[in-house]
């Protein structure tokens, strides 16, 4: 172990057993962290790469609700078809476990206890949210309502998926149960909460003061704005009866908060992994000199990077992240991914489509991550992906250098003679590439890493190509001899220096080129370091395909797949919302509606949703603020005919004044629409009735 540079404990998010996994997870966590992962092994370190299932958790309870089987059913499929997704991905974990576990349960109610027995909890009474009908508790993914800080109206009772908060259920304005529909009432029960406040000052000082210019900004951002909201106390307990029982006292009915648990499942997949192989797990997790790096998806951030360190914190013997670079998110054609909406494309099914294609998978969604804001997976994207680069650059140079040296020395390296300006200089450049693509990976910079190493077959592609020996080998077969071995060398390091982007590549590759007959194998270290990775006198293998062209009608396979779907969730969703009771006509006509016209239209600072307008009524030019920023601009607004209610009693929104309401409806696409008068001869304020 001594001979090792560093040790590291690299994590990536536990996958949710409540559904396959879609290429939103391998770009956002598992593809850069299995990069980080092999990289850092490929250069001398000490790695636990560790992940497993997150097994327990309302999404579970609710899914086994739907399906009519029992949380455990739920587990024990999706855990076996994810953990089957990464090893078919290449996804190099050291350990993948399952909250489930003995040791999980064993390792979180021991974390649990020894908080408690620190006193660093608070244990409250208070009202939590109860749904009569189901006779239950709500919490987290039981419950939903309107987000207090953006609006949402999809908003979870831990967590607004839309803008990251992270929330207690009571939070949420007109909470509903995603059980039986109901409003829910108060009702009161004991928990165990996390006085985060408490650790205000610490994450202050960690992350604020300690990672300003090393986490990426769009991670920092988030904690910054969470610290400067305020934190407040956050119940780890839940009356749920699928999770880790509570271990103490009047805990009894009562499971750990999932995301209490969750992350403590690092430890114990960590534990789990040392056990079998023999090590001690405890430096991984405890010595300072190791670097822990948790790989998450952004909406991961809060538990990342306030809720667990404080755990850690308050536990005492941990060391905390040296980073957490979560990714923004990925969408697919344009629209967001969803599992309910079957808008994905799930790992197994790719695999069907394409087999064999993992790394072309892999390499785009790296070329193509969403590193610092959210990006967009299109299938025209994978095909040029594939076609311009993996074929046309690396795989025609592969190919090229291959098949010369069988057909001009049967595979064995030929003797260089002297070497030109051109060769000495282009293998000066192959030599940097190790430290430029470390460079980038060590920065968290994957797409960057991706294309550097294409650049590096651009060199070689390049070099053939201005070269020609297919052309000098009938006039100059001593220049042949030099420009295939310095061909063969930069084969040699894409050979190493892929196994990280493309492992499966990598290896065909190395085999190709007889990797296992060489006494000394080049190494990340070598390809910067020397020029000479294979000698003269080696026997190459024969060229196999790496990769092959994707035709237009593969792609149009899937883009048919999609449309689809598409036109299948339309369907599901024409099924118009029951009629509303009955009202009188006396009802009717206290609404007082009007056309209007909007005359001046600009985005409410910091609402991602709302427009301040003003709309001449007829009656009145007045100010209406309206729920519509994501489906139009101020400008494709103004001077709109519209439908207002005018009678409709003002109220303030984020302190403006909003006096009325404009009438809209959905397109199937969840686009707002005006629902407007269809004359232009109609005037501002005439009634509708
Ligand atoms: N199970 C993943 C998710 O939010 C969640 C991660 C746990 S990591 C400790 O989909
Ligand atoms: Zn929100």
């Amino acid at each position: 172990m001594s001979n090792l540079q560093q040790r590291y404990t690299i994590t990536a998010a536990l996958p949710y057993t409540n559904g396959p996994i879609h290429i939103g997870h391998l770009a956002g966590v598992y593809v850069p962290a299995d990069i980080y992962a092999r990289y850092l092994r490929l250069t001398n370190n000490d790695v636990a790469f560790i992940c497993g299932s997150d097994e327990h958790g309302v999404a579970i309870s609710m899914k086994a609700k739907k399906e009519g089987v029992t949380p455990q059913e739920i587990i024990d499929k999706y855990n076996a078809i994810i953990k089957d997704s990464f090893k078919e991905f290449g996804i190099s974990f050291d350990n993948y476990s399952r909250t489930s576990s003995e040791i999980h349960h064993k390792t979180a109610s021991e974390f649990f206890k020894k908080l408690y027995d620190n006193d660093k909890f608070i244990e409250e009474v208070t009202e939590q949210l109860y749904d009569e009908e189901a006779g239950q508790f709500l919490a987290d993914r039981f419950v939903t309502g309107t987000c207090p800080k953006c609006g949402n109206e999809e908003a979870y009772g831990d967590q607004c998926e839309k803008c990251g908060t992270s929330l207690n259920a009571t939070d949420l304005i007109n909470p509903k149960s995603t059980i039986t529909g109901s409003k829910p009432t108060l009702k009161q029960t004991k928990h165990w909460f996390l006085p985060l406040d408490q650790y205000d000052a610490f994450l202050r000082e960690w992350i604020l003061e300690g990672h300003k210019n090393d986490w990426k900004p769009n991670v920092y951002g988030q904690v910054k704005s969470w610290l400067d909201d305020g934190l407040k106390p956050r119940a780890v307990t839940r009356d749920l009866d699928w999770g880790i029982p509570v271990p103490v006292d009047g805990g009894e009915g009562k499971v750990l908060y999932v995301w209490f648990d969750a992350p403590i499942g690092y430890i114990s997949s960590t534990k789990e992994w040392a056990e079998r192989e023999g090590k001690d797990w405890e430096p991984y997790w405890k010595d300072e000199n190791t670097k822990l790096v948790h790989f998450i998806g952004k909406d991961n951030i809060v538990f990342h990077c306030v809720i667990f360190p404080s755990m850690l914190k308050a536990e005492g013997s941990y060391i905390l992240p040296e980073n957490v670079p979560a990714n923004e998110f990925l969408n697919l054609e344009g629209n967001k991914l969803s599992t309910s909406k079957n808008w994905a494309v799930w790992l197994h099914e790719y695999l069907n489509d394409f087999p064999e294609q993992q790394d072309v998978l892999r390499y785009t969604l790296t070329a193509n991550a969403p590193e610092t804001k959210d990006n967009d997976f299109t299938w025209k994207d994978f095909q040029a992906r594939n076609n311009n680069e993996l074929v046309a650059i690396f795989g025609n140079f592969i190919n090229r250098v291959v098949v010369l040296s069988n057909k001009y020395y049967d595979g064995v390296i030929p003797q260089p003679n002297e070497f030109s300006e051109i060769d000495m200089a282009t293998l000066e450049e192959m030599k940097k590439y190790p430290s430029i693509i470390a460079s980038s990976i060590e920065r968290y910079r994957f797409r960057e890493a991706s294309q550097e190493l294409m650049n590096l077959a651009r060199l070689g592609n390049k070099y053939l190509a201005d070269e020609e020996p297919w052309k000098l080998v009938k006039t100059d077969e001593a220049r042949v001899q030099t420009v295939m071995f310095t061909a063969l060398q930069i084969a040699a390091a894409l050979a190493t220096l892929s196994e990280p982007f493309l492992p499966f590549t990598s290896s065909k590759l190395k085999e190709m080129l007889a990797f296992d007959a060489l006494d000394t194998v080049p190494t990340w270290d070598t390809v910067g370091a020397v020029s000479t990775l294979l000698s003269a006198a080696h026997t190459i293998g024969k060229a196999s395909l790496l990769f092959s062209k994707i035709e237009d009608a593969a792609i149009q396979v899937q883009l048919d797949k999609l449309e689809a779907t598409k036109k299948a969730n339309e369907a599901a969703n024409k099924t118009a919302e029951p009629q509303k009771e009955t009202i009188t006509f006396d009802d009717f006509s206290k609404l007082d509606l009007r056309v209007g016209t909007i005359i001046e239209a600009e985005k409410m600072k910091k609402a991602k949703k709302l427009l301040v307008l003003k709309v001449d009524t007829g009656i009145d030019v007045r100010t209406i603020v309206s729920g519509i920023a994501e489906s139009f601009s101020p400008e494709e607004v103004i001077g709109k005919k519209v439908t207002v209610l005018v009678n409709l009693a003002p109220r303030a929104l984020r302190g403006v004044d909003s006096e009325g309401m404009i009438l809209m409806t959905n397109d199937t696409n969840g686009k707002l629409i005006f629902v407007n008068p269809d004359t232009d001869g109609v005037v501002n304020g005439e009634t509708i009735n």
